[in-house]
């Protein structure tokens, strides 16, 4: 069994013309952390494959009323389920979980509708809250929140056009307004706006950013290669109306304490892994997914053996 894996490098992106920002939402909902759990794989019958030939099965397929229901997987044969995959009712994936650095712990959840990928769930910093959402929109990451600060809430929306970084919002000191911008144009930061007063208006612009003469390609949302078509400037949205509010959310609860952790640079987000098996895994719509360093095994049960 080959596993196969991809790289989301990191980027920075792109803008399109800035101008001054009035009207921006001056207290936004933040999107709330939820907990990345296990999700039981069950079914109304199943089968065990030894992909590797070595007298233990390190697949098992669930099925219910005869259609495929889920499967789990050992990518790397250690003994440890690494990937779980639902399926709906008519076959189509539409849920994975992911633990891609094979600690044992999840590291991310995928959801997918009609087969397709429309947005993952991350926990970055292994606490086992997701701390990192993405959003899809076909091959392109469309937008990107974090709860950079961890502090339980987004407090972080990047925006993308054809998978090129266009907008950072910053909600830096955690009192659910925004008060940073960040424009970025053909892969470079090339405005920052702040609101010190958080009534919504930028008070002061930023426009000699330093060109670093780095700028970085597109990123897709499913770790492939973004598609040679993407010419994110005639994508590219213009900044100079009013922001559009965060997509609808549970409404954030006032904060507690200021975030203290300090900012941390815009990264790409890590994508699943794949399996790549003639024998035992079912198609998947290939994700990538960056090795994270490996930390003390704590794993979920391992797949026994079929008597
Ligand atoms: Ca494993
Ligand atoms: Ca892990
Ligand atoms: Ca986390
Ligand atoms: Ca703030």
């Amino acid at each position: 069994m080959a596993v196969t894996y991809g790289l989301a490098l990191g980027l920075t992106a792109c803008a399109s013309t800035p101008e001054v920002k009035k009207g921006e939402l001056p207290r936004i909902q933040a999107r709330e952390a939820t907990p990345l759990a296990r999700k039981a794989c069950n079914g109304d019958a199943e089968k065990l494959v030894d992909v590797a030939g070595k007298g233990r099965a390190n697949v098992r397929h669930a099925s219910a009323g005869g259609k495929a229901a889920c499967s789990e997987m050992d990518l790397n044969l250690d003994g440890r389920i690494d990937m779980m995959r639902m399926r709906s009712g008519d076959g189509q994936i539409a849920y994975e979980q992911h633990d891609l650095d094979f600690d044992g712990r999840l590291d991310q959840q995928v959801f997918y509708e009609g087969n397709a990928l429309v947005r993952k769930e991350l926990d970055t910093n292994f606490d086992r809250w997701v701390d990192t959402w993405v959003f899809c929109d076909g091959a392109y990451i469309a937008q990107l929140e974090r709860d950079r600060h961890h502090i339980g809430r987004v407090d972080t929306w990047e925006e993308y056009a054809m998978g090129q970084l266009m907008r950072v919002r910053y909600d830096d000191d955690g009192d659910g307004r925004i008060e940073r911008w960040e424009l970025y144009r053909e892969g470079k930061l090339v405005e920052i706006s702040f609101d010190a007063d958080t009534d919504g208006t930028a008070d002061r612009v930023q426009k000699d950013i330093p060109d670093t003469g780095s700028a970085v390609e597109p990123v897709s949302c499913n770790g492939r290669p973004v598609p040679a078509s993407a010419t994110p400037a005639a994508a590219a949205p213009a900044f100079n109306t009013p922001a559009p509010a965060a997509p609808p959310v549970p409404a954030a609860t006032p904060p507690a304490a200021p975030a203290a952790a300090p900012a941390a640079p815009v990264t790409t987000p890590a994508g699943p892994s794949v399996i790549d098996s003639k024998t035992a895994a079912p198609a998947a719509p290939a994700p990538a997914a960056p090795k994270v360093p490996a930390t003390t095994p704590a794993g979920p049960a391992t797949i026994e053996k079929k008597p």
